[in-house]
């Protein structure tokens, strides 16, 4: 066997069943080994759109997604995606091919140091310099990168050492089993939690992980622990939850805010602080308990005063026994919620911190979940939101690229699972939506599956439309068209800066769709939205759905609205 057919072994050793990218001439023989081997290959139209696919396929199974691309060009067209997968914490391997190493006859042709660009992007990275280290090297590199924060890691497979003989076979695959938060640093936690008047719970990116989302609704069920989410823990626990204060999108003056200002102690189960800072630890006292596989990254916002590391399930099930029952709930409410009025009567017996955090998720409700905005078109973020959530179903998969819409979803929608909104708040890269998507529905061909887009991020990578027709995906994009890039036109608006360089003109997005195979549809009065999804939803094939929006309310609503509001206790 050769090198390129030992490591295409030790990857369906590791269970490895698909590979996205795209080859070079140097990986023609690596290719030639995928094609008679059990792996799929999903060929692309952009190493960034294949690495995306594969960082999804690794956030989504919790096993590293593979992706292929050729030396220089194609893997400098990788970068992006790694960063993806490095910040979101996605185990990927990523294989680029190279000229070579042992004699060359096309000189400097297309060489860069690929292994030294992927440095500081990946947990690991390295050339292959001889066919018979590729065992050993493909089992290391696979714990590296599951290893919690799991991540991207990178090998070199020059073509003279994909063609080299060997005579070596795939290692057994191991299984690792987590390391335990000490007792102690448990104990300490659950001690803090019970003396908190009002203790809040944060659910972070690195939670949602299957055996911690059941814990973590136990817990918050036993106890009546109000929680909140950042952007990528949104729906670890269903976000219609009696106790759930929703996703803090922005970091500071949402509803959520009012109870995050008001806990004394905030236990971050899983939050990184690569992810935008849900709210900031400089502004006051708070205890902040940082419970995850890893020791906090301090900042000036961010500086735990005590941490529990090591296996999350385990810590929270272990916390679970510690902190009683009921204990954020007033014990009138045991049998069943009392009526809300009974809440906000100054005399009632509940203690405070439930009076409380139970009026804001009520004031969340009204008006964050049930926000209308408008009945006037083009549609506004708040209606968009609510519409598409009542259309699709219950598990349905939303992939939402980066721009303004983000976080209205992220603020706006209601989570009802970990995979129900797959968005990116740690590299943020604008351009991830539709693959994302693909993968998606590559893994769950049975579950709906939509893009949500704007019109500049859809672009990045529109020419994966081609992939999904290739593929027969079913799944439904939608283009929030501003001809613009909104999210900087309102961040330039709020510095008070004059409107300039950020404004663009769209292809016609009907023809786009047509030139690819896809159905594409323009809405063109309210309400028509939902019943176009509903109706693309039904059909096979991939449909396009060019949707006007009306930014207006992200002034109005997160500057005027969001900020002359106060909390009142
Ligand atoms: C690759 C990349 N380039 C630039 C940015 C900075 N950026 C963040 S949001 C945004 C605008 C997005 O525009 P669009 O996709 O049209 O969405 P909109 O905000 O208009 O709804 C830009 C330029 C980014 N996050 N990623
Ligand atoms: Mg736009």
């Amino acid at each position: 066997m050769n090198g390129a057919e030992l490591l295409v072994r030790c990857l369906e050793n590791e269970g490895v069943d698909t590979i996205f990218g795209i080859p070079g001439e140097e990986n023609l023989v690596f290719l030639e080994a995928i094609r008679t081997s059990s792996i799929r290959f999903i060929v692309t139209r952009h190493e960034q759109a294949a690495g995306f696919m594969a960082a999804t396929y690794g956030r989504l199974t919790g096993r590293p997604g593979v992706c292929l691309a050729t030396l220089g060009p194609g893997a400098t067209n990788l970068v992006t995606a790694v960063s993806y997968a490095l910040l979101g914490g996605m185990p990927v391997l990523f294989i680029t091919g190279q000229k070579p190493i042992k004699k060359s006859k096309q000189g400097r042709f297309q060489i860069l140091d690929v292994v030294r660009m992927m440095g500081p992007l990946t947990k690991f990275t390295k050339q292959i310099v001889t066919a018979g280290s590729i065992a050993p090297l493909v089992r290391d590199i696979f714990r590296i990168a599951t290893k919690e924060k799991s991540g991207p890691v990178h090998l070199e497979l020059p073509e003279d050492i994909a063609a080299e003989q060997t005579d070596k076979l795939p290692l057994p695959v191991t299984r690792l089993f987590p390391t335990h938060a000490h007792p102690e640093s448990i104990a300490i936690a659950a001690a803090l939690i019970n003396k908190a008047n009002y203790p809040l719970f944060l659910f972070g990116a690195e939670a949602k992980r299957p055996d911690v989302c059941q814990v973590a609704r136990e817990l918050i069920a036993a106890t009546g622990i109000f929680f909140f989410t950042s952007q990528m823990g949104k729906g670890i626990i269903d976000e219609h939850s009696p106790y759930s204060l929703g996703t803090a999108a922005l970091s500071d003056h949402d509803y959520v805010h009012c109870a995050i200002d008001q806990a004394d102690v905030i236990v971050n189960i899983g939050h990184d602080v690569v992810e935008k800072p849900p709210f900031f630890m400089n502004q006051r006292e708070v205890q902040v308990i940082h419970i995850s596989h890893s020791p906090a990254d301090v900042e000036e916002i961010y500086f735990p005063q005590h941490e529990v590391i090591g296996d999350i399930g385990n810590s929270l099930t272990l916390l679970a026994k510690l902190i009683p029952a009921e204990q954020g709930r007033p014990k009138a409410s045991r049998a069943s919620d009392p009526p809300q009025d009974l809440l906000l009567r100054a005399d009632t017996a509940a203690p405070p911190r439930y009076e409380y955090f139970k009026r804001i998720h009520q004031e969340i409700k009204t008006n964050v979940y049930c926000a209308e905005g408008h009945d006037r078109f083009p549609d506004t973020p708040q209606r968009i939101v609510r519409d598409i959530h009542n259309t699709v179903a219950a598990n349905s998969i939303i992939s939402l690229d980066n721009g303004m819409y983000k976080i209205w979803f992220a603020r706006n929608f209601r989570a009802l699972r970990p995979d129900s909104l797959l968005l990116d708040n740690a590299l943020a890269a604008m351009g991830a939506g539709l693959p994302v998507a693909i993968a998606a529905k590559l893994l769950y061909p049975d579950r709906q599956v939509l893009a949500v887009c704007g019109d500049g991020g859809f672009m990045m990578n529109s020419q994966e439309l081609e992939t999904a027709v290739r593929l027969q995906l079913d799944l439904v994009v939608i283009i929030l068209c501003d001809q613009g890039y909104g999210m900087i036109k309102w961040k330039q608006g709020g510095m008070n800066l004059p409107a300039f360089g950020l404004d663009f003109l769209n292809p016609d997005f009907i023809e786009y769709a047509n030139s690819y195979g896809a159905k594409g549809y323009r809405i063109s009065r309210t309400g028509e939205l939902a019943e176009i999804l509903a109706a693309s939803l039904k059909q096979p094939g991939l449909h396009l759905i060019e949707l006007p929006v009306d930014y207006s309310q992200n002034e109005e609503v997160f500057y005027q609205q969001l900020r002359a509001k106060t909390c009142l206790i």
